[in-house]
């Protein structure tokens, strides 16, 4: 897919005040600093759209980026980030948690994991939960850059194994880096033959009876 344009449209608290539309959305979450503003950014095309920063939680809001006049870009906050204040966190996590739960039109959450970390309890729970609720999402590993195509390409493998000693199956896993553009086209023909699907509204969105747990910040 060719992206032509691209901007920002609204940033919200709370998903109720999230742009009414029917259109296909794609959310990017993961732990602060994993680069979701990154990654939007590489998509795009569009270095300044997504703001980023080398400070971890950066992103505090559900941000509304348009796509081709069609479908959206949401980037949310990161999860994770030690360094908010106990309240701060919560109010972080009920955003995220409100926003994929309540949020038809959202087609498919890429989840984020930087590539150089070995499996995190906090993403694995994280993953744990979307499961449980039944959330469509697909995970990208970020920063390949920072690492040699072989120690990337392990780093992957070991992550995936140790995925499907749990999982019966993978979800889609695409590898990028924002600094170099690779996984863009992947990504890019992926939302396009999603993009074909109908768009979910609120009348078919499933009872997903919102588990009370929250994300466990315990370790961080
Ligand atoms: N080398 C390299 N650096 C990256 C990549 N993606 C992100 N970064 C850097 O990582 C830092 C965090 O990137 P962001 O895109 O702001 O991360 P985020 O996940 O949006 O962070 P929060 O909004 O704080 O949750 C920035 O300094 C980026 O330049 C990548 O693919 N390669
Ligand atoms: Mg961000």
């Amino acid at each position: 897919m060719i992206v032509n344009s691209a901007r920002f449209v609204v940033s919200n608290s709370t998903v109720a005040s999230c742009p009414d539309e029917e259109r296909h959305e794609y959310a990017f979450i993961g732990r602060s600093n994993v680069g979701k503003s990154s990654l939007i950014n590489m998509l795009t095309g569009n270095r300044k759209l997504a703001m980023t920063s080398a400070t971890p939680g950066k992103t505090t809001l559900i941000n509304h980026f348009l796509v081709n006049d069609s479908w959206y870009i949401v980037d949310l906050p990161g999860y994770g980030f030690a360094m908010r204040s106990k309240e701060g966190r919560k109010q972080i996590d009920r955003i995220i948690r409100e926003y994929i739960l309540h949020r038809p039109q959202m087609t498919n959450l890429f989840l984020l994991i930087d590539v150089r970390h070995d499996p995190q309890k906090i993403d694995l729970e994280f993953m744990d939960w979307l499961g449980e609720n039944g959330v469509p999402f697909s995970i990208v590993f970020t920063k390949l850059d920072k690492l040699s195509p072989t120690a990337g390409k392990k780093q992957m493998a070991k992550y995936c194994e140790m995925l499907l000693e749990k999982w019966e199956e993978l979800p889609p896993v695409f590898a990028t880096s924002s600094a170099d553009g690779r996984g863009r086209g992947a990504i890019l023909d992926y939302i396009e033959e999603l993009n074909r699907l109908p768009v979910a509204s609120a009348a078919d969105e499933k009872d997903v009876g919102e588990s009370s747990e929250e994300i466990d910040h315990s370790e961080e």
